[in-house]
């Protein structure tokens, strides 16, 4: 029997992700429980486990060769050596303490410690980097909010979150037809320069540059996580190469609180290149799929050489950010469907904060992609 066809799924993942902690996001200036939790890793870890005993996939380590310059090729150079700086920055400085925010009046303060810590604190409006100042104050010039916490080992763990898509970027450019990155942290709202909402470099962008890069096929990338991809949406405004659909909640009041909206179309020879899908407060499921069925037609209608899918599972109706009302057999139905197109896939995790079933969720929708390949 052909070996392609039994391990038709290639997985990229490393344990090491868990090791990014951020310890909490700034909300309106008081810190809020941050949802990117290590433990996530474990789930999508376990999910990934669990489906490669059963035969569907293999899970291949991501490679660290060239990460830094791969990652120039979508981000700027200035952005990525001040992220680089500031982690080893960090990691010279002692400990943090904060203490915990309470409402109760005449209430002891606890206080908790963390390993050392930065957050943007001025975000100047008009932006003249001519190069990385390499300054603590700096980092609101490469940030577009406070949920982004920079830590000793930020620059590491997000390069080998990229580090993650670059290896499966390389494995479909060598003819895998389905590879899973487990990208963590996220990197849809990561732009060419500015982290943000949990996203510093932007996995799912650098995949699809490094593919266009070596092929010069025709990529689409569908973000089916349920924010909107600010960053995938900026980083390719101006290109007609790679084509960006995005299917999200409104964002007023929900991050990236700007943007996304149908209007935005592109510039430049980029116009008509970008697509936004935007469901209002309170969708259905039915107002979900009549815009999935949309956005299939229209990436079915262009055929590209390539798929990029944002995978995020926060619009479960069981995520604690309580934005959708997707059940897992939603997600199912885009696999069979995203299956049916037949277009080479990779798949890069974007954000999913379920601390109980992330790893159901992941396992039933990779299984729609094997079913159809082990034909
Ligand atoms: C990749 C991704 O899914 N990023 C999502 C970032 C969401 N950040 C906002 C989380 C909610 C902030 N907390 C506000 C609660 C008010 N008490
Ligand atoms: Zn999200």
């Amino acid at each position: 029997m052909n070996k392609e066809l039994l391990l038709p799924i290639s997985a990229v993942f490393s344990p090491r992700i868990q090791e990014h902690t951020p310890p909490f996001e700034l909300w309106r200036g008081l810190p809020d429980p941050h949802y990117d939790k290590p433990e996530i890793a474990k789930l999508i870890h376990k999910g990934l486990i669990h489906l490669a005993n059963e035969g569907a996939l293999e899970i291949v380590e991501p490679t660290q060769r060239n990460i830094k310059s791969i990652i120039c090729e979508t981000h700027t150079t200035t952005y990525v050596e001040y992220l680089e700086w500031l982690s080893a920055y960090l990691s010279t400085q002692p400990e943090m303490i904060v203490p915990k925010i309470t409402s109760i009046p005449n209430m002891e303060v606890e206080v908790k410690r963390y390993p050392a810590f930065a957050f943007p604190s001025i975000f100047p409006r008009e932006r003249n980097v001519r190069e990385s100042k390499k300054r603590l104050i700096d980092l609101g010039l490469f940030a577009n909010d406070t949920g982004t916490p920079v830590m000793a080992n930020t620059y590491e763990i997000a390069s080998l979150s990229a580090a993650t898509a670059i290896t499966g970027a390389d494995l479909i450019i060598s003819g895998k037809k389905v590879v899973y990155c487990g990208s963590r942290p996220p990197g849809h709202h990561a732009e060419e320069d500015r982290m943000s909402g949990y996203c510093y470099f932007n996995n799912a962008a650098i995949a699809a540059q490094r593919i266009y890069n070596k092929t010069k096929g025709k990529i689409a990338i569908l973000d089916i996580d349920i924010h909107h991809g600010n960053g995938t949406q900026q980083i390719f405004y101006r290109s007609n190469k790679i084509d960006y659909y995005s299917l999200h909640i409104e964002t007023e009041g929900v991050a990236p609180n700007f943007g996304g909206y149908e209007e935005e179309v592109g510039v430049d020879a980029g116009i008509g290149h970008n697509h936004n899908y935007p469901l209002r407060n309170g969708f259905t499921d039915k107002e979900y799929f009549h815009k999935f069925e949309q956005v299939m037609d229209k990436i079915n209608n262009i055929r590209p050489d390539y798929l990029i899918l944002s995978l995020g599972f926060d619009g479960h109706v069981n995520d604690p950010l309580h934005i959708g009302s997707l059940t897992t057999e939603a997600y199912v139905q885009m696999g069979r469907k995203i299956n049916e197109l037949q277009i080479p896939l990779l798949i890069a995790q974007e954000g999913g904060y379920n601390l109980e079933n992330l790893d159901d969720y992941l396992v039933s929708f990779l299984k729609t992609l094997v079913i159809s390949y082990e034909k």
